[in-house]
């Protein structure tokens, strides 16, 4: 099983769009758990594609291609990510803050949760505050996530809470935030009322804010 997690991590590291369907559906094959395919396989070939972009060996365009390959793994391993526990849980407003066009984290997050059973609406990246209040306004979700991998963009989450709060609608929502620069202690310095590192743990995060 081993040889075929570091092929796929090979494989989002060189943009193997035309072998890692086969891939991710091999790692299935070999009994690894969808959980396990992301961790062991697809993640550790996402922090390479991210070290490479750091000291300038990768390029945009290659990371794009990179994202690309990652994505057409999550979408073979979502169906299996589906049927666990699916009694409704609650819905989840989800979105990539006001200037950052990172996804795939946001999307794993909302496939976890999906899987979890929550009705999640995903408005996507660069979410202006005003569109999170919208979506709250025709939604009724229990739960606001919002998602920034920029240290830059970060900062909008405030601005998104402070928006709810200007809205009149802050008390009734839970906002959960995560992305890779995001702390607990950030989280609680903008006034979120939970953070999670992983979207494992986002799924363990919901549960509780909707238990109140
Ligand atoms: Co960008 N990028 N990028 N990038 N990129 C980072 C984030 C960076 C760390 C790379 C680096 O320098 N090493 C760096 C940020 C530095 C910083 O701010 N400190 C960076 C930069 C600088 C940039 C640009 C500015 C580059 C440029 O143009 N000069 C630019 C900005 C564009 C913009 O947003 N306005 C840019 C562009 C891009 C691409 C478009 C090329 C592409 C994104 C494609 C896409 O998403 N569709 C891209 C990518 C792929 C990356 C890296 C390599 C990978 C990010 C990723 O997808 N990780 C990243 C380096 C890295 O992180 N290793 C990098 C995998 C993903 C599963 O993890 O998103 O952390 P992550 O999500 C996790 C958790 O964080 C958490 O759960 C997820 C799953 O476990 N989580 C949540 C996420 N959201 C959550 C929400 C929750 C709860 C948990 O609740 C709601």
């Amino acid at each position: 099983m081993l040889k075929v997690m570091q092929a796929l991590s090979e494989a989002v590291v060189s943009g193997d769009i035309d072998n890692i369907m086969r891939l991710t559906e091999e790692a299935l094959r070999c009994s690894a758990s969808p959980k396990e395919t992301i961790d062991v396989g697809l993640m550790p070939g996402m922090d390479r594609v991210g070290s490479l972009f750091r000291t300038g060996e990768m390029f945009i365009p290659e990371v794009l291609l990179s994202a690309r390959t990652m994505q057409m793994a999550m979408n073979v391993l979502r169906p299996h990510l589906m049927g666990g526990d699916v009694r409704n849980q609650g819905s989840v407003v989800i979105g990539t803050v006001q200037g950052d066009l990172h996804d795939i984290g946001k999307n794993l997050v909302r496939m976890m949760l999906e899987a979890a059973g929550f009705n999640v609406i995903d408005l996507g990246t660069d979410v202006p505050p005003e569109k999170f209040i919208e979506a709250i306004k025709a939604h009724h979700p229990q739960i606001l996530g919002l998602s920034a991998l920029l240290t830059t963009t970060m900062r909008n989450m405030a601005v998104v809470i402070d928006t709810l709060r200007e809205s009149g609608i802050r008390h009734l929502i839970k906002v959960m935030v995560g992305g890779a620069p995001v702390t607990g202690d950030f989280a609680k310095s903008i006034g979120a009322d939970g953070y999670a590192p992983n979207a494992v743990v986002a799924v363990d995060m919901a549960k509780i804010l909707v238990r109140g």
